[in-house]
């Protein structure tokens, strides 16, 4: 009998979930989706069990795997294929990492923006909320002055977690708009890029919605 596939708790809407997918999709591993609809759900049982209520989750048998990159991880060490992934501490060098850095502290920032403004209906204009807009803005101004150099700097590869978490994290300020980047021609050239791997096309952002 085959085992079950691995199953993936998360929303199609999320830019973290979305990593996660693209990372299965580029190891060529199928996954089952577990959606969660309800992120105001204060129960952690709708979150694969995670005590954070923080998604994605993993089932993997009778393993649960808590955290993007964890899940990430777990996936390329059981079902090591083709795929040459490039991880953060094959990244060289300080500008590489600090890239990474950035790409994780803006996907944070991003889910603070849209869940305390637009799923929370907290005040924009907060300086909790004012001052993340700020970063995120300097952040992706960083970013696409640096792009082209951190590329260049990385080892030859399939591809990277890096380059995977940037595309997620620009294709959702699009999905959900909370800052803007499109005066970020270096990004945009990225992210058009990128988005014609066969694992970006099948992972497209949507929202979730309960079949009735
Ligand atoms: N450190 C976590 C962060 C994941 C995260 O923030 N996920 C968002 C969805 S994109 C979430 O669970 N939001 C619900 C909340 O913040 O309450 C990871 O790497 O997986």
């Amino acid at each position: 009998m085959n085992p079950a596939p691995p199953l993936l708790i998360g929303r199609s809407s999320s830019h973290f979930t979305r990593v996660a997918r693209i990372v299965a999709a580029e190891l060529g591993v199928e996954l089952a989706f577990q959606p969660v609809y309800d992120l105001g759900s204060r129960d952690s049982a709708d979150y694969g069990g995670n005590p954070a209520m923080k998604l994605p989750v993993l089932r993997l048998g009778t393993e649960t795997v808590f955290g993007t990159e964890n899940i990430c991880r777990t996936l390329a060490e059981r079902f090591p294929g083709e795929a040459r992934i490039l991880w953060t501490e094959q990244l060289p060098g300080a500008a590489t990492r600090n890239a990474q850095e950035m790409v994780w502290h803006a996907m944070a920032a991003q889910v603070q923006l849209v869940f305390g403004t637009q799923a929370a209906g907290l005040p924009a204009g907060n300086l909790y909320f004012a001052k993340a807009a700020e970063g995120m803005a300097q952040v992706l101004a960083w970013l696409d002055g640096h792009i082209d150099s951190v590329l260049a700097a990385l080892p030859p590869r399939g591809v990277s977690l890096f380059e995977i978490t940037l595309f997620c994290l620009l294709e959702h300020l699009d999905f959900r708009p909370t800052v803007d980047w499109v005066d970020h021609p270096r990004l945009r050239a990225f992210a058009s890029g990128f988005a014609q791997r066969p694992s970006a096309g099948a992972t497209p952002y949507r929202f979730d919605r309960p079949v009735v």
